[in-house]
């Protein structure tokens, strides 16, 4: 332990902190930026970082934070593919004495006492933010016919941005979410639920999907139907990373609100904080913003991810 004055390679005095990571999967292009950014975040501090991906399965995640636990690494840092069913691991980490880091999700469990902090953005507040571009953007309609991609079902992401968009628009009765169905968060999932939508519905106006990926395979079945995806049908999505600001600029896409996938340094700094026995704040916030079209071609450029 010590400093971390850190003038040679492995020199500084976190070069013995031991992070065991669980992520989720692989499942979109949000995913890709997180793992990039996390694994850079860690080398760049010189902590050991072991990583293993979950393929959006919960039963792989429990086995990796088993594991972690038997290998006595000193923080856990995982992102739950669903909110519910965590306790029983939670508790085995807790009773090891090894300080769990939730990153990017939550779980729902009573007792929060079972991690020491919770990292990442707010999905109620994105949900909002997509439902009051929907509200201004149809201001004038007597009638909006929507569809929802929903993530992947029981995740943090979807339940929360499904909820925070009907808190804007559910009591206006213009506003009909003819049909929800998960595309699990990924481009295919999104195309082939798309796809089934548009045969059942002949008059959809705007698609809101919970993230990029999955309005990236609608537009593919948009396109396939016959039809002018951004003109014909409007499609709102979440997460904001390259391929989906392209399709922004490109006005495909008409809206997009910011969840940013870069939260390695944040973790990084929790993480020291909390092997050094300093206290964290319970709930980490990430900063986010929104895009119309011209935003995102002004944004383009100097996008990372
Ligand atoms: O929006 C989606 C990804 O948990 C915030 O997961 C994350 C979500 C993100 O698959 O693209």
């Amino acid at each position: 332990a010590g400093g971390d004055g850190g003038n040679g390679t492995d020199g500084g005095g976190d070069g013995d902190i031991v992070v065991g990571f669980s992520q989720v999967g692989a499942e979109s292009g949000w995913r890709t930026a997180n793992t990039i950014d996390v694994k850079a975040a860690f080398e760049e501090a010189g902590i050991e970082l072991k990583f293993s991906d979950a393929q959006q399965k919960q039963e792989n995640q429990i086995k990796a934070i088993r594991s972690y636990i038997q290998q006595q690494v000193d923080v856990i840092a995982f992102s739950p593919v669903v909110e519910s069913g965590w306790d029983t691991v939670l508790k085995e980490a807790k009773d090891a004495g090894i300080p769990v880091v939730l990153t990017d999700r939550a779980v729902d469990s009573a007792d929060t006492s079972l991690y020491v902090s919770f990292l990442g953005s707010d999905f109620i507040v994105e949900g909002e933010r997509a439902g009051e571009w929907v509200k201004t953007e149809y201001a004038d309609a007597d009638k909006v016919n929507i569809v929802e991609l929903q993530g992947t079902t029981g995740a943090a992401p979807a339940n929360d941005r499904a909820e925070g968009l009907r808190n804007v628009i559910g009591d206006d009765p213009k506003f009909d979410i003819i049909a929800s169905q998960t595309g699990d968060f990924t481009r295919a999932g999104g195309k082939q639920v798309m796809e089934a939508f548009l045969k059942s519905n002949p008059d959809i106006d705007l698609v809101y999907s919970h993230n990029d990926d999955m309005g990236l395979g609608a537009i593919e079945a948009i396109e396939a139907a016959g039809m002018v995806p951004g003109v014909d049908i409007k499609i709102v999505t979440v997460d904001a990373v390259k391929d989906g600001m392209q399709a922004l600029a490109d006005g495909k896409i008409n809206f997009i609100v910011e969840c940013s996938p870069l939260l390695g340094a944040q973790l990084v700094d929790v993480v020291k904080k909390v092997v050094a026995g300093e206290t964290v704040e319970k709930r980490i916030l990430t900063d986010e913003t929104t895009f119309t079209q011209e935003q995102a071609i002004e944004a383009l450029p100097d996008r990372k991810y």
